[in-house]
């Protein structure tokens, strides 16, 4: 089998892993189970949910077996990892409804054959207090559990009983998966380090020394400007088309920095090696031409939201660049515009000084008269220059949209309603 940890290691995609040398050998064998966990604490994966998927999703391709664990029990719990203060709990019902959409969003990624789902809900429901501290209480030291980064780091601030004891959770899902889906490999973000090694030792308690079970970690995404990877001004890139949309998306890869672009090619892409080299060698000799951003926008919107989002994404930017927005299609225009100021206007003819006023793109009519006249108001791609014109608002787009271009960058929509 090819060897992935070479793979992962050329890619940048390993911050720690527990025995390299045994893992390499291992994959090289035999196909593998391998799991990574998510806690439905949120109904929508984010693209920093992506920096584990992503490498699980090549597991997959060089022949290794998935398992996702959804959490619905630990995720009633919630993890002290990457958080500096307590949680919320959510209700029972929130965390089910998140479990579904996270559910059907992993399966766009991973299809159905060689994938399996698991909930932990289903094993560690059924744990009862005593059986708990007896079986796995004891097999854990609270010195060692202090330790853990996670836990230290919050001491001052204080953390809960509940949360202290979500590490023992995770590992008693590693453990199962270990005895039930001889899972021998458990991945996750850098900040899972800590639990993934309390799993490894559980399982070396419980089963023996001899047990072969490795733990790997990805690192965080780093941004060459210090900002966080993964928020825009409009907050987290969400998987779920309805929170940011596939043109948003694309938009979001197309748009990152010269100094980053290969790092993520790498990471979020599949292109091979030689592809990259490729890329990489534009960044330095044609950077203006933004092809390896392209490229990279093109790849991960294909694989998140299927080639056609891209085909659309691709129209609805050049129309917003060359200002031509006559040939967008009603639901282009509804993500186009997603983050556009928004009005509702009525289906009545009005006067365009009027009506820009009305609708407050305009503050005055004095205002509104003179950037008409200057040639600032741009009406479905037309350019409106006469005071006097009178706008029908159902001329367009199936009589539902008015698309209104302020100046050479500001846009606005008009809902007819
Ligand atoms: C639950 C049960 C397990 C194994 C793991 C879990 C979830 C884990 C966790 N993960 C984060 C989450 O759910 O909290 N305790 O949001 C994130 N992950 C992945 C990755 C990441 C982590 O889902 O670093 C980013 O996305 O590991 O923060 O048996």
């Amino acid at each position: 089998m090819t060897d992935i940890i070479a793979e992962l290691t050329w890619r940048d995609a390993i911050n720690q892993v527990i025995d390299e040398d045994g893992l390499k050998e291992l994959t090289q064998q035999k196909a593998i189970s391998l799991y990574c966990g998510v806690d439905p604490t949120g109904s929508s994966l984010h693209i920093g949910h992506l920096i584990p998927f992503m490498v699980l999703k090549r597991f997959q391709l060089a022949g290794h077996h998935p398992v996702i664990v959804i959490g619905g029990g630990t995720g009633a719990i919630g993890d002290p990892s990457g958080k500096n203060s307590e949680r919320v709990l959510q209700t029972m019902a929130q965390v089910q409804l998140n479990k579904e959409h996270l559910t059907a969003q992993m399966v766009n990624l991973f299809g159905t054959d060689n994938f399996t789902i698991v909930d932990n809900y289903d094993w560690l429901s059924k744990l009862s207090l005593l059986d708990f501290l007896r079986d796995y209480g004891k097999l854990f030291n609270v010195n060692t559990m202090l330790n853990k980064e996670i836990v230290a780091s919050r001491l001052e601030v204080g953390i809960s009983y509940t949360e202290f004891t979500y590490q023992i959770l995770q590992s008693i899902d590693f453990l199962h998966l270990f005895k039930h889906n001889d899972v021998q490999l458990q991945i996750g973000g850098a900040d899972q380090w800590g639990n993934i090694t309390a799993g490894t030792d559980l399982i070396h308690r419980q089963e023996g020394a001899e047990a072969k079970v490795f733990g790997l970690t990805i690192p965080l995404m780093l941004k060459a400007d210090g900002t966080k990877f993964g928020k825009t001004a409009g907050g987290a890139v969400w998987l779920d088309p309805e929170r940011t949309t596939p043109y948003e998306f694309y938009q979001f890869w197309l748009n990152q920095d010269d100094r980053d672009v290969v790092r993520y090619l790498k990471y979020f892409t599949f292109l091979d090696q030689a592809e990259i080299a490729a890329l990489a060698e534009k960044v330095a000799t044609e950077p203006e031409k933004r092809e390896a951003q392209r490229r990279l926008a093109q790849e991960v919107t294909t694989f998140v939201h299927g080639e056609q989002a891209v085909v659309a994404a691709e129209h609805i930017s050049k129309a917003l660049f060359s200002g031509d927005v006559t040939t967008l299609t009603a639901a282009e225009i509804e993500q186009g515009f997603h983050d556009v100021p928004a009005v509702d206007v009525s289906a009545a003819k009005a006067n365009i000084v009027q009506w820009l006023v009305d609708t407050k793109i305009e503050p005055s009519k004095r205002q509104a008269r003179e950037d008409v006249t200057n040639g600032a108001i741009t009406v479905n791609g037309q350019r409106i220059r006469d005071v006097e014109f009178e706008l029908d608002p159902t001329a367009n787009f199936d009589g539902r949209f008015v698309i209104v271009r302020r100046g050479k960058k500001r846009y606005f929509l008009a809902h007819v309603k």
